[in-house]
C-alpha cells in the first residue's frame, strides 16, 4: 500500500521488499474482516424484503469495523454524496486513530457494503459486500452512473472490443478460449435496455444466464476459471465497474468500460470531476490505476464464487475472496467467528 511519505506504525519499512509484502498481507487481512462484518449485519436480514434495512446493516458494520484499520483512509466510491449519505459517503475519513507522532498510510477505498441488496433482501444468490483500496489516487473517482462493460478473463487481453457488434466479440473469446460460440456462457443484467444485446447474443448461439443484480461479482467469475462464466456484457453501474477493475488488476482479466453520459448535465457534472473525455474507453488499469491494489469480497448470500454467510449456536462462517496485486495473491479465507459458547461438539471443518 501507500507509505512511501508516510511514518508507518509497523516494525519493518515498508520500503524494503518483504515490510512492503507485510504491511499489504496485513492490510488485506483488515480489509477482509471489514467486509465480513458488513456480509455477517446483511445476511441477519436475509429474505426480509427490506432493501433499505439490509443496505443499513451493512453499512453501518462496515463503517464500525474501519475504526479498528490503521489507515488512514479516504472514501472514493461510496454510498453517495456526503449529504445523501450519513455513513461512508465519498470524502468520508475512515480509520484507526494513529498513536501520538505516527502516521497511518494514506489509502483510497472503494466500498459497496451490500452490492445486490435486492438479492439478499429476496434471499436470492450472489449478494456480496466488498471493497478495493490502493495507494491514494489508485482508483477512479467515477461519477455515479452507469458504464457500458465487457469483461473477460485473463486469456482475452487485447482481444475484445466495446464498439464491435457482440457476435465478434463472442467470436474473439471462443478463439482466445479454444472453443465454439456455442460453448460460451455469457452474464448479461435482466434489465430492458439489454433487450437487442440479448437478441444478438442469442441470434450468435452463445449460452445467457440473466441475472436480476451483481455484475461485480459475474465480472470476476468470468475471470476466474472453472466458474462456467466466460463473459460479462452490458451496461451496469460505473462504481461497480470500478470495484470491478479493481479485482482484474490483482486476476489479470480482461475489461473495457465506457461511462454511459445521460445529457449536458451530467457532462458538466463529470468535467467538474476532472473527466475530460467522456467517450473515453477504459481499461482496467485506467479504473484502477493504483500500483498496490487490495480487494476484499465476502459472499452475503450463497454464490458462484463465494459462499453465503451461515449461522450456528456458537458463531457464524464466512467465505471471503482476499487479493493483492502486489505481491500478487489471491487467497480464498473460510472463516469460522466463534462468538458464543463453544459447541460441545467442536468446531466443523467441512
Ligand atoms: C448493476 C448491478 C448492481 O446496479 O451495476 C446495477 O450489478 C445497475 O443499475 O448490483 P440498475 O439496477 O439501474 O440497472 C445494481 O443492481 C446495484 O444497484
Amino acid at each position: 500500500m501507500a507509505g512511501q511519505t508516510a511514518k508507518s506504525p509497523h516494525k519493518k519499512s515498508p520500503n524494503s521488499a518483504s515490510g512492503e509484502q507485510n504491511l499489504a498481507e496485513h492490510l488485506a487481512f483488515e480489509m477482509a474482516r471489514v467486509v465480513e462484518e458488513a456480509a455477517i449485519a446483511a445476511a441477519r436480514t436475509m429474505g426480509q424484503g427490506d432493501r433499505p434495512g439490509s443496505d443499513h446493516a451493512a453499512v453501518q458494520a462496515m463503517r464500525r469495523a474501519f475504526e479498528d484499520v490503521p489507515i488512514a483512509g479516504n472514501i472514493v466510491i461510496g454510498e453517495g454524496e456526503r449529504d445523501e449519505a450519513p455513513m461512508l459517503y465519498i470524502g468520508e475519513r475512515v480509520g484507526a486513530t494513529p498513536p501520538a507522532g505516527l502516521e497511518y498510510p494514506a489509502v483510497d477505498i472503494a466500498v459497496d457494503p451490500l452490492e445486490g441488496t435486492n438479492l439478499c433482501a429476496t434471499g436470492a444468490a450472489n449478494s456480496i459486500a466488498v471493497l478495493a483500496a490502493s495507494e491514494a489516487g489508485g482508483l477512479l473517482h467515477a461519477p455515479d452512473c452507469y458504464m457500458e462493460k465487457i469483461i473477460a478473463g485473463p486469456g482475452c487481453q487485447g482481444a475484445l472490443d466495446l464498439d464491435a457488434p457482440p457476435a465478434d466479440n463472442l467470436k474473439a473469446i471462443a478463439k482466445r478460449l479454444n472453443r465454439d460460440v456455442d460453448d460460451l456462457v455469457v452474464m448479461v443484467l435482466d434489465r430492458p435496455r439489454h433487450e437487442d444485446l440479448i437478441a444478438a447474443l442469442r441470434k450468435a448461439g452463445a449460452r445467457i444466464r440473466l441475472i436480476g443484480d451483481g455484475d461485480l461479482s459475474a465480472g470476476i467469475a468470468a475471470a476466474v476459471r472453472g466458474a462456467g462464466v466466460h463473459a460479462v456484457m452490458g451496461i451496469g453501474g460505473a462504481p461497480e465497474g470500478v470495484i470491478t477493475a479493481a479485482a482484474m488488476r490483482c486476476l489479470h482479466g480482461e475489461m473495457l468500460g465506457r461511462l454511459v453520459v445521460d445529457g449536458k448535465d451530467m457532462e458538466r457534472r463529470m468535467e467538474k470531476m476532472g473527466i475530460r473525455d467522456v467517450k473515453k474507453i477504459y481499461r482496467a488499469e485506467d479504473l484502477a490505476p493504483g500500483k498496490k491494489i487490495i480487494f476484499a469480497a465476502c459472499g452475503v448470500t450463497p454464490g458462484n464464487l463465494l459462499q453465503g454467510v451461515r449461522f450456528f449456536g456458537d458463531g457464524h462462517r464466512t467465505h471471503s475472496l482476499v487479493m493483492t496485486s502486489r505481491p500478487n495473491t489471491v487467497s480464498f479465507r473460510d472463516t469460522v467467528h466463534l462468538t458464543g459458547k463453544p459447541d460441545r461438539r467442536g468446531v466443523r471443518l467441512f
